[in-house]
């Protein structure tokens, strides 16, 4: 029987739109293996980046975040596949870039953790949470890709 494959959340920030880091950050989701369902660019409103970071709402940088995260488009996308959400948070590496492991998207591509690029859910229940925030049921797209025997066995 084939494993469940996940869904996970991950938005390219103001940085890495106004940086031009959207193609090789989809680049490196797509060479993986991971199907994209759903892509879109928004200027997001501070209202809903304050629902999206309503867990981090206590913290001291939070007003910063939410302005830096709203002052620019973004773009949120929903990819899936094979323990999507674990392995696509290795992928961006560690919250601040000066801990990242070179290789992944943080450690190569950005230096400060108040400019990291990008966004990736930090477990299956946030993932479904931020999914349904930042896109409505007709914006997500199932599909087969036609590769999907030689990236699955
Ligand atoms: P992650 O984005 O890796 O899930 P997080 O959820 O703890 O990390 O924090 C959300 C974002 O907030 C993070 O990507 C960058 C910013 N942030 C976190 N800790 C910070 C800090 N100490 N100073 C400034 N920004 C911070
Ligand atoms: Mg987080």
């Amino acid at each position: 029987m084939a494993e469940p494959r996940e869904r996970t959340f991950i938005m390219i920030k103001p940085d890495g739109v106004q940086r031009g880091l959207v193609g090789e950050i989809i680049q490196r989701f797509e060479k993986k293996g991971f199907k994209l369902v759903a892509l879109k660019q928004v200027w997001a409103s501070e209202q809903l980046l304050q629902q999206h970071y309503a867990d981090l709402a206590s913290r001291p940088f939070f007003p910063g975040l939410v302005k830096y995260m709203s002052s620019g488009p973004v773009v949120p996308m929903v990819w899936e596949g094979l323990n999507a959400v674990k392995t696509g948070r290795v992928m961006l590496g560690a919250t601040n870039p000066a801990d990242s492991a070179p290789g992944t998207i943080r450690g190569d591509l950005c230096i400060h953790v108040g400019r990291n690029i990008t966004h990736g859910s930090d477990s299956v229940e946030s993932a479904k949470k931020e999914i349904s925030l930042w896109f409505t049921d007709k914006e997500i797209v199932g599909w087969t890709p036609a590769n999907d025997n030689w990236v699955y066995e």
